[in-house]
Formats: structure tokens, C-alpha cells, sequence
């Protein structure tokens, strides 16, 4: 049976019961006008992606431009950096766990809160598609691990060898250390999330990652968690996260960031207020990064991170650019 129609029921009375009285202040509210963006108008289609995604969001705009669905856009637009081998921390080579084994994690959310994902899935090179497929196939939300894989197979995916050359060397050379650390803006923070608007008005939201590098096997951050590495609500907007992943889940990031929104703040208010909780439960700590984009009904955009050096980048009529992110710890 297809999820969609097993949920169908359901989803429309969450939604109905979610919606409502605060919807209309989200405009009026927005104080901040980001570069590029004019707030006095809406901008759609838009994709919008996590870091300088520049081929990602090229080919997300390919699909809107045509009059393609916003579900579609966020798919084949990460699909870019799932195949790129040099992004090391997307698909294929994505750096590998502490044991030499590359495990993806994804997930997808459409206009109707519909939403599939992927955990631990290893062998399969594009696994937003799979998870689409969890969330069109099944009538559930998450296949993780060796169930992920096989579904994935059932359903016409090629097994693939993830882990590149490169990607085994930089191990091997990591294992004489097994330092388990972060480097702010450098490794293990190129996951992308991408959100997109189609010519209908309607929002899509796609992430997927291999997570941090040289994790503990069985490790999952955020990024295939709905409400924490991608939210979206149709009626509201969708938000997108980067970084530790760890840190995202204790604040439900992305839903808090839709649920600012819903109550009135910009997408830009909204990213800097998730960051600021963030950091209200690390006072004592700075050693990491945390990057969040969010995107409103209008098409109006905004990004915040903790460190300097986050950007995301935008395309749409107007053009396509690399926002850099203002940041809660200035440099
Ligand atoms: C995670 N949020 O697994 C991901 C990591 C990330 O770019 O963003 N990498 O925690």
C-alpha cells in the first residue's frame, strides 16, 4: 500500500490541527531583508541549499524552471552532491566510520508532511532516493541499516561501493591517531539540505550526509531526523541544518525554526533564535559549528551559524548567489 494514501487521513487532520491563528503575522513580522531578497515580494520557484552548492542548486533550479514539483527540485538537486566523489562528507565518498564503513543517512518531506528516511544505509549511492521511496512505498517513515539496504535493493537500487580511495587513505592515515574531533568549517560539515518552492507556492525539503567523519559505527546525527536536520510545513516554511548533529537533535532545530516562523519571525529571526538555544545549552563550549537555512511561504530566505564561514546559496529568477551567513560568534 502506498504511504501516501495509508496516511492520507491523517496528515490533513495533523495539519489541520497544527495550522492557524499566528499564519498571517509571518510576513508583517519580517524585519531583516536579506541580500538579494526583496521582502515586499514573493519569490518563487526558489531552492535554496545548505554551503556553496552552486551544481546542486543549479539542477534543482533546472527542475523548478520547467514547472517541475519543489519534491522533485530537492531530489535530483542533492542527488549532485550525493554523486560528487570530493564531497567527502555526501554519498559517495563520504569519509567512512571509525571502522572503514561509509553509512548514509537522508530524508525527504514534501508539501503534504509526508516524509521518508534513511539511516546507516550503506552500499547505495543515492540515499534521498531511497528514502523518497520509503516515503512513497511504505507506510513508514524510517528504514534503517541492513532493512534499508535491502529495501533498497527491492526496489531497483545497484549496489555500490562507497568508500573512494581517497576516502580509505584519509582513514587509514586518521586511524594511527583516532583523534574524534571536529574542524569547524572544514571537515565533516559539507552535508547538504536543500529547500525548494515550485510555481505552485508548494515547499519540498531534502537532506542527506554521510555524517561525521570516523563516527562510531551505528552513529546518526541529524540530518535524516524529520524535525531536526529538515522540517517543513507548506503552510509555514521549511529549514534545513549543518553540523553536529548531536546538538540539532536536543533542540528539534529545523521544527523549532518552522515554528518560529509560524509565530510570526522572519526565516532569518528564526535561524538566529535556533542557533541562540543551541548555544544556550553550550555556554561552556565553542568548539563546534552549526549551520541552520530556513525558507518562508514567500520565498523570503535566512541563514545563521555559531562560527564565521557558513554560507548557503540561493537560486532563483533573480539569479543564483552564495549568502554568507552571519554568525552568533562573530570572527
Ligand atoms: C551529522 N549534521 O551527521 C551531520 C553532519 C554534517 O556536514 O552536517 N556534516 O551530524
Amino acid at each position: 500500500m502506498k504511504r501516501r494514501n495509508f496516511l492520507k487521513n491523517s496528515t490533513l487532520t495533523t495539519a489541520g490541527m497544527l495550522s492557524v491563528p499566528f499564519l498571517t503575522s509571518c510576513q508583517e513580522n519580517s524585519s531583516k531583508k536579506l541580500a538579494g531578497s526583496d521582502s515586499s515580494k514573493t519569490i518563487r520557484p526558489i531552492a535554496i541549499c545548505t554551503w556553496n552548492f552552486m551544481n546542486a542548486t543549479a539542477k534543482a533550479w533546472e527542475v523548478l524552471e520547467k514547472g517541475g514539483s519543489s519534491l522533485d527540485a530537492v531530489e535530483q538537486g542533492v542527488m549532485v552532491e550525493e554523486a560528487d566523489i570530493n564531497n567527502e562528507t555526501v554519498g559517495v565518498g563520504g569519509r567512512p566510520d571509525r571502522d572503514g564503513r561509509v553509512t548514509l543517512d537522508a530524508c525527504i518531506m514534501d508539501k503534504d508532511a509526508n516524509c521518508g528516511a534513511v539511516l546507516c544505509l550503506e552500499n547505495i549511492a543515492h540515499p534521498i532516493s531511497v528514502a523518497r521511496k520509503v516515503m512513497e512505498e511504505t507506510p513508514h517513515v524510517m528504514l534503517v541499516g541492513k532493512g534499508a539496504e535491502q529495501f533498497a535493493y527491492e526496489q531497483g537500487f545497484p549496489k555500490t561501493n562507497l568508500l573512494t580511495e581517497k576516502a580509505k587513505k584519509d582513514w587509514l592515515e586518521w586511524k594511527k591517531n583516532s583523534q574524534y574531533e571536529t574542524i569547524i568549517n572544514i571537515e565533516n560539515h559539507d552535508t547538504i539540505g536543500m529547500l525548494a518552492i515550485d510555481k505552485d507556492g508548494d515547499i519540498a525539503g531534502a537532506c542527506t550526509t554521510s555524517g561525521m567523519a570516523y563516527k562510531m559505527a551505528g552513529r546518526v546525527g541529524d540530518s535524516p531526523i524529520i524535525g531536526a536536520g529538515l522540517f517543513v510545513d507548506n503552510a509555514v516554511g521549511g529549514a534545513t541544518a549543518t553540523g553536529v548533529g548531536e546538538e540539532v537533535v536536543r533542540t528539534v532545530g529545523s521544527f523549532l525554526i518552522v515554528e518560529l516562523m509560524r509565530q510570526g519571525m522572519s526565516p532569518q529571526e528564526a535561524c538566529e533564535e535556533g542557533v541562540k538555544r543551541i548555544m544556550e545549552k553550550n555556554k561552556d563550549r565553542k568548539d563546534f559549528q552549526i549551520g541552520f537555512i530556513a525558507i518562508n511561504k514567500k520565498g523570503e530566505t535566512g541563514g545563521y551559524c555559531i562560527h564565521p564561514g557558513f554560507s548557503y546559496r540561493t537560486y532563483s529568477e533573480e539569479g543564483h548567489t552564495n549568502n554568507p551567513s552571519d554568525s552568533f560568534l562573530k570572527a
